[in-house]
C-alpha cells in the first residue's frame, strides 16, 4: 500500500520551504520530502537486522535467536554496522581536516594563491600548546610546523594522537586506563574495517570498544584539525550580523550557493566575488553584482566569518533551485544530494562540482586546487555570471531572518572576561548559583522523515524556558537562526528567568551559534574549560550538559555522538534508531542498546540514547542535569529565585510613574536636588 503523502506543513515547520514544497507540488517535481513519503525504509536495514558484509548474505536475521550463515548474531552484525557508521563518519571528518592541514602547509610555504595567516594569535596559542617554538619566528615558520606535527597524526602508527592532550587531565587517564587513547587517525579508521570484514571481531562489547577509539580520533583528532586551521587561516569566528533563509536570494542579482563543508573553497569564492572585475563583469551581465548565500555546513563556516548569508539546511538544497533564482550551486564534499542535477535540469541552474572526491554525472565538474585557488573561484562565478541570462521566472519566498553567530570557543571567553581577564568563571557560577540550570549543545542534521527543524525549534525553545543555555552547530544552528533564536533580544520573553538575566547582562542571545559539524570540537574545548575553569567537577561528566541531534540523519553524527559520548556526555539522538533491533526484543537480546547506553555510562561517564519523542527528550535532559547538579551539591534549579533584574526589569521598573519606581529601586523617595 502506498504510504500517504504529508502536506507540506508535515514536511517541514520553516515557511519558507512550506511554499517551496507547495511551488514543487505545482510543478510535478519531486524532493527528498516526497521521496521520503515515497521510500519506506527498509525495517531490517533500519534496525540494524541486516548484514551484507560477505558474499554468503545479506543475512536478515528476523527472528529471536536467528544468526547469519557465519553464526553471527544479531548483536554482532548491530555492532559492526555502528562501527562501520561511525568509522566513515570519522573519516569524513577527519579527511576535511587532512585538508584542511596541507593547505595551512601550502600556505606557509608561499604555494597557495590567494590565502593568508589571519589569526596570528591562535597560530601562536595552538602552536604552543604542541611545544613548538614560537618566540622571535614568523607565523609562516611556526604555520609550517604545525601543518606537519597535523599532517603526521593521521598516519601515525603508534602513541597517541597530539590534540587528545587538550583534553581534561582525568579523561586523559580514562582513556588511556581502557585501552581507547587513538594512535593515530587513519589508523583507527582502517582497524574498524578490518574488524569487521568477515570471520574477525565477534564480541560486540570489543567492538564498540574501537568504535569509541575510532570516534575520538575524529572528536579530539581530524575535527579539532579542521577546526584549529581553519581559524588559523580564515579568522576565528566572533558575533557578526547574518541572515537566515530562502529569502537572502535576490532578485537582481547573480546568485551563488555553495554548499558542502570545507572552508577552502568557499572562504575563496567570498574573496573572488569581492573582486572588482567580477562585479564588473555580473553588471555587465545585466545584474548588479553576485550575491553568494551558503547551505548545510559551508552555510556555517562563511556565515559565523564574513556574515555571509544562510540559504538554509540540509533539507533546502532541492528548494533553492525551485526559486529558478540560482545561477550556480557549488559543491565540494559531504551531504551533497545526487537529485540536485536532476532537479536543477528543470531551471537553468549550473550544479558545479569541485572536490577531487566527489563527481556527480551530468554537473560541470571544476576541480579546486588551493595552489590556483583564487583563478579557480572566479572561473566559478564567470560560470555563474554568464548562466545569468539564461534565468526564467523565480520563485524566491519572502522570508529571512536576521541571526548574530560567531560564538567560537575564544569569544565565549573574551566575552564573559574582556581582554585581561579572559575566564569562563562567569558562566560557571551562572551554572553554580543556578541562574542557568545546565547546558544543552543541540547539533546535527535535517531528516525527511521528521517534521523539517521542528524537533530542532521545539526542543531548543522548551530547553530555554528551562534556564538550560543551548550552544548549537550545524544544520540545528541554521534552523535556530530561521525562527529569531539566534538574536540577541529577540525570544528572550521566552526564556526562563536567570538564563534571561545572564544573556541580558552579558548581552549575548540565548542560543550560541558555535560553527559547523566539525566544529562540534569548539564545545568540548568550552567543556574542557568549564572544567579547568573549577566548580563544576573535575571531568567533563560531571557538567550539568546534555548533547542532542534530534534529527540525526549521517554517519557523521554517529560519529560526533560516540566521541561526545567518550567524553563524558549524556547524548540523545532522535528519530530513529539504527540498532533498535526486532520489535519487543527483551533484556539479554539488547547487548548493543543497553552497550552504548549503561556500559558506555559505567566507563565513560556518558551515553548514548534514541529517543524519538520530543517531550521525552527534554524529560531526559532536565532529569540528567538535575542529577548532576545533586551530585556536585548545587543548589536545586529554582526559577523562582531569578528574573529581578536586567534590562526586562528596568523597562518595567521605567513604565513606572516616577515615585513609584524611586519606591521600587529605593525604599523611598529621592529628595529633588536644589
Ligand atoms: O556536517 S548537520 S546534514 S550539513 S551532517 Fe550534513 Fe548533518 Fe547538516 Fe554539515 Ni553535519
Amino acid at each position: 500500500m502506498p504510504k500517504r503523502e504529508r502536506s507540506p506543513e508535515e514536511r517541514s515547520s520553516d515557511p519558507a520551504a512550506q511554499q517551496m514544497l507547495i511551488w514543487a507540488d505545482e510543478l510535478g517535481l519531486g524532493t527528498a520530502f516526497h521521496r521520503a513519503d515515497n521510500m519506506v525504509p527498509c525495517n531490517l536495514g533500519a534496525a540494524g537486522m541486516c548484514c551484507k558484509l560477505c558474499g554468503m548474505g545479506p543475512c536478515r536475521l528476523t527472528k529471536e535467536g536467528q544468526t547469519g550463515v557465519c553464526g553471527a548474531t544479531i548483536d554482532t552484525i548491530q555492532a559492526r554496522n555502528l562501527i562501520r557508521a561511525i568509522a566513515a563518519g570519522s573519516a569524513a571528518h577527519s579527511d576535511h581536516g587532512r585538508d584542511m592541514a596541507f593547505t595551512l602547509k601550502a600556505v606557509a610555504n608561499g604555494e597557495a594563491e590567494g590565502y593568508m595567516i589571519r589569526d596570528v594569535a591562535k597560530l601562536r596559542t595552538v602552536a604552543a600548546k604542541y611545544d613548538i617554538p614560537i618566540e622571535e619566528r614568523a607565523p609562516e615558520e611556526i604555520a609550517n610546523d604545525l601543518a606537519d606535527l597535523y599532517i603526521a597524526q593521521f598516519g601515525q602508527q603508534r602513541g597517541e594522537v597530539a590534540p587528545l592532550r587538550r583534553a581534561p587531565d582525568k579523561r586523559q587517564q580514562l582513556w588511556a586506563e581502557h585501552g581507547v587513547v587513538p594512535r593515530g587517525i587513519d589508523r583507527e579508521v582502517v582497524e574498524a574495517l578490518h574488524r569487521t570484514h568477515i570471520g574477525d571481531d565477534q564480541d560486540p562489547e570489543h567492538i564498540l570498544q574501537h568504535a569509541i577509539r575510532t570516534a575520538l580520533a575524529d572528536g579530539w583528532g581530524g575535527s579539532l584539525i579542521a577546526t584549529d586551521v581553519s581559524d588559523i587561516l580564515f579568522g576565528t569566528p566572533a558575533p557578526v550580523l547574518g541572515q537566515a533563509n530562502l529569502g537572502v536570494l535576490k532578485e537582481d542579482m547573480v546568485n551563488v550557493i555553495v554548499h558542502g563543508h570545507e572552508p577552502t573553497l568557499s572562504e575563496m569564492i567570498v574573496a573572488a566575488s569581492q573582486d572588482p572585475e567580477i562585479i564588473e563583469y555580473a553588471q555587465a551581465a545585466g545584474a548588479k553584482g553576485v550575491n553568494l548565500a551558503g547551505i548545510c555546513c559551508t552555510a556555517n563556516e562563511i556565515l559565523m566569518r564574513q556574515g555571509i548569508p544562510a540559504a538554509g539546511n540540509f533539507l533546502q538544497q532541492e528548494l533553492s533551485i525551485l526559486t529558478g533564482a540560482v545561477e550556480a550551486m557549488v559543491v565540494d564534499v559531504q551531504c551533497i544530494m545526487q537529485a540536485l542535477v536532476g532537479l536543477a535540469q528543470n531551471f537553468h541552474t549550473e550544479i558545479i562540482t569541485t572536490s577531487p572526491k566527489v563527481k556527480i554525472k551530468e554537473a560541470t565538474h571544476i576541480e579546486f586546487n588551493e595552489h590556483r585557488a583564487l583563478t579557480i573561484a572566479k572561473e566559478i562565478l564567470r560560470h555563474a555570471i554568464d548562466n545569468y541570462k539564461n534565468r526564467g521566472d523565480t520563485h524566491i519566498p519572502d522570508v529571512r531572518e536576521d541571526l548574530v553567530p560567531g560564538f567560537s570557543h575564544e569569544y565565549i571567553n573574551y566575552m564573559l572576561g574582556g581582554t585581561y581577564r579572559a575566564s569562563f568563571r562567569p558562566l560557571n557560577d551562572a551554572i553554580m548559583a543556578g541562574r542557568i540550570r545546565g547546558v544543552a549543545a543541540i547539533v546535527g542534521c535535517n531528516n525527511p522523515r521528521s517534521r523539517h527543524d521542528y524537533l530542532h525549534t521545539y526542543v531548543t525553545q522548551e530547553l530555554l524556558k528551562q534556564d538550560v543555555l543551548v550552544v548549537e552547530t550545524g544544520c540545528g544552528a541554521i534552523a535556530s537562526a530561521k525562527l529569531g533564536l539566534l538574536l540577541g533580544e529577540a525570544g528572550l520573553d521566552n526564556v526562563g528567568p536567570g538564563l534571561r538575566e545572564v544573556c541580558e547582562t552579558i548581552g549575548i542571545p540565548p542560543v550560541l551559534h558555535m560553527g559547523s559539524c566539525v566544529d562540534n570540537t569548539r564545545i568540548l574545548t568550552v567543556l574542557t574549560q568549564m572544567v579547568e575553569e573549577g566548580g563544576l567537577g573535575d571531568d567533563i561528566d560531571q557538567i550539568p550538559a546534555v548533547g542532542l541531534a534530534p534529527e540525526w540523519m549521517s554517519e557523521k553524527a554517529l560519529s560526533i555522538g560516540a566521541y561526545c559520548v567518550a567524553s563524558g556526555a549524556y547524548v540523545i539522538f532522535g528519530g530513529s534508531s539504527p540498532i533498535s533491533g526486532m520489535p519487543n526484543r527483551v533484556s539479554d537480546s539488547d547487548i548493543v542498546l543497553g552497550y552504548i547506553s549503561q556500559g558506555w555510562e559505567k566507563l565513560y561517564g556518558g551515553k548514548l540514547e534514541f529517543i524519538d519523542d520530543p517531550d521525552e527528550m527534554i524529560r531526559k535532559t532536565l532529569e540528567h542535569i538535575d542529577k548532576k547538579r545533586a551530585a556536585l551539591k548545587l543548589p536545586a534549579y529554582d526559577p523562582t529565585r531569578f528574573g529581578f533584574s536586567g534590562d526586562t526589569r528596568m523597562l518595567e521598573l521605567e513604565a513606572l510613574p516616577l515615585a513609584e519606581r524611586q519606591m521600587a529601586l529605593y525604599g523611598a523617595p529621592v529628595p529633588e536636588e536644589v
